[in-house]
């Protein structure tokens, strides 16, 4: 099954949001398989950004997302990396659709509650940079029946 990285952003944590975010993937039929709570660093900010490093919005980038500790979180699913992502809608939040996490909970193009990843290639990179294999937990998934058909994949 294909996995995706998730972050909770600073503004998220501070806004009270953690909860809410979390659930929607919880009740979209979405798997946890690791979690944890960090301070970014501005060392590992430039690796995750390095794509915007010549943005003017980049130094406040950074500094927002290491504004408070931010929450990571690997979801696992068919197609986790593009359900993940439509969920969480257009990057600028105030144009992203109502109904997707930005679109409902942001205003902002930088501040926009969630990061996800947005290749199955990149996922794979990005949970490399941010979890290590004993950090993944493997447990059953009673409901799988109920979730998907037995030839989904
Ligand atoms: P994404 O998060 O939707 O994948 P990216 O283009 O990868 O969007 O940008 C990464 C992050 O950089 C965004 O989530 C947002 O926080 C910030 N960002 C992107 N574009 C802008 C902008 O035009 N102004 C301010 N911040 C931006
Ligand atoms: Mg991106």
């Amino acid at each position: 099954m294909e996995r995706t990285l998730v972050i909770l952003k600073p503004g998220t944590l501070q806004r009270g949001l953690v909860g809410e975010v979390i659930s929607r993937f919880e009740k979209k039929g979405l798997k946890l398989v690791a979690m944890k709570m960090k301070q970014l660093t501005p060392e590992i900010l430039d690796e995750h950004y390095a794509h915007l490093k010549d943005k003017p919005f980049f130094p406040w980038l950074k500094a927002g997302m290491m504004a408070a500790p931010v929450i990571l979180c690997c979801w696992e699913g068919f197609e986790a990396v593009r359900t993940v992502r439509e969920m969480a809608g257009a990057t600028n939040a105030r144009k992203a659709v109502p109904g997707t996490i930005r679109g409902d909970y942001g205003m902002s193009s930088q501040e926009n509650i969630v990061h996800t990843s947005d290749s199955p290639e990149n996922a794979k990179i990005e949970l490399d940079r941010f979890f290590s294999p004993g950090d993944y937990c493997e447990y059953p998934s009673p409901l799988q029946q109920y979730l998907y058909a037995p030839d989904e994949k």
